[in-house]
């Protein structure tokens, strides 16, 4: 299916640079750089982000932007250094395929991306296959009222006996494979359940909580109006710009500076209170609930793009969780599980210190709020050509590779 446009979806502009236009954001044109800051430069960071359609990637020294060709040079001016990583992003857009027409589950879903209507009927279809030991689960509401909507899966001991797995995935709207990625884990546990040991071994062990698109309303903006999108819709009162990062929203170290933007038009904008966007009130609600139930022995958030397996903390580079040693040892071998299977390159390690600093990020609150035993983000594919426009031809190695790296990781907790 061809994206469908309607009166009601038409939005405004999704960047402070551009007037409000009634239109799908064309890319056409437009080049992802990666840009390097010059030392100390908060006002060159802020003077970019001004510029630029999209901050891709949001570091601290690097940043990938998506920036339109008559601000190319006015960019290239005001920072260290750059690199072209792609010369045009509308035409990366195009490479990422026709929408997939719906049909009822089965492995050739994981050929195409969909639009979001399918994937709620996918979980759905898929669920109603396996009515014995799995149900859709409702974990919070969206800003526009839409249901986060998720998938538990249990084994022999019923439903609710085990220790919990909770994986999130498009948290950020523009992360499409990483919705097709988690919707592949529920698919592999349910339709291998009875005809494979080892898959039964992990169903039988946990108790699995898989919600693929937690930020249904900015993921439909995605493909409605600007594939760019990365933030929900919320407004801030007083300001036009739109969105919370659902993950800088977690009230853990929400308040710590450094490691989120106060600025609403910001891609890393945290909001106004801690966990005050609607998304992450349903997200605390399940965390909470089966840390004080039946403990969480696995939280992964998964997010492209990066090819990273990160463990806590985001807020402070030189902290480590009391069982660091058994998050390198797990992250290691899944790492090493997914290089078994297509030779694709993870780097993992503590967040902070690998990646980033963030606040108010969750894996931080799911490790030290949840207790939960272990907590990871991935960053899928690529490192940066396709970025989050990853073509369809590699989803199925992208969820497969995964695959490999999450049940390495679960036979290990
Ligand atoms: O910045 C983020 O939220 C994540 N990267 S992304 O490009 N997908 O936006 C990384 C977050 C990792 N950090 C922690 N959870 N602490
Ligand atoms: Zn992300």
């Amino acid at each position: 299916m061809k994206y469908i446009l309607t009166s009601a979806l038409l939005a405004s502009a999704s960047f402070a640079s551009v007037v409000p236009r009634a239109q799908k954001v064309d890319y056409t044109g437009f080049k992802a750089l990666r840009v390097t800051l010059p030392q100390g430069s908060d006002n060159v960071k802020a003077q970019v982000e001004n510029l630029v359609a999209h901050v891709l990637n949001p570091g601290q020294s690097e940043l990938d932007v998506v920036v339109a060709p008559k601000d190319v040079e006015a960019l290239t001016a005001l920072v260290a250094g750059s690199k072209v990583i792609n010369e045009d992003v509308g035409a990366a857009l195009a490479e990422e395929g026709e929408m997939g027409v719906y049909a009822v589950p089965s492995e050739s879903w994981f050929t195409a991306y969909h639009p979001y209507a399918d994937h709620i009927q996918f979980l759905r279809d898929l669920q109603a296959g396996y009515t014995s030991n799995s149900a859709i689960v409702t974990v919070g509401t969206s800003v526009q009222g839409r249901t986060l909507t998720g998938i538990q899966i249990w084994g022999n001991g019923g439903r609710g006996s085990r220790p919990a797995v909770i994986i999130h995935g498009n948290v950020h709207a523009r992360e499409w494979i990483t919705s097709m990625t988690t919707e592949y884990f529920a698919w592999q546990l349910l339709t291998k359940y009875a005809s494979d040991a080892s898959i039964k071994a992990l169903v039988d062990k946990f108790d699995f909580y898989i919600t693929p698109i937690v930020n249904p309303d900015g993921f439909l903006y995605s493909q409605t109006t600007d594939r760019l999108w990365r933030k929900n819709r919320q407004t801030v009162s007083g300001n036009t710009c739109v969105g919370r990062d659902i993950n800088r929203n977690w009230p853990f170290k929400w308040e710590v500076t450094g490691g989120a933007s106060t600025n609403p038009c910001s891609e890393t904008y945290k909001g106004v209170a801690a966990g005050d966007a609607p998304e992450n009130r349903g997200l605390v609600a399940q965390v909470n609930q089966l840390r004080g139930s039946r403990g969480i022995s696995l939280y992964l958030d998964v997010h492209s793009y990066g090819q990273y397996i990160l463990s806590p903390y985001g807020y402070q580079c030189n902290l480590r969780p009391e069982n660091d040693a058994q998050h390198q040892s797990l992250a290691s071998r899944a790492a090493a599980a997914i290089r078994a299977v297509s030779g694709t390159q993870y780097t993992f390690g503590p967040s902070c210190s690998t990646l980033y600093a963030t606040t108010g990020s969750s894996t931080d609150y799911t490790d030290v709020t949840g207790n939960a035993t272990y907590s990871f983000t991935y960053e899928l594919r690529d490192k940066g050509t396709y970025g989050f426009t990853l073509p369809a031809n590699q989803i199925q190695p992208t969820v497969r590779e995964t695959w490999a790296g999450v049940v390495s990781m679960l036979r290990d907790a």
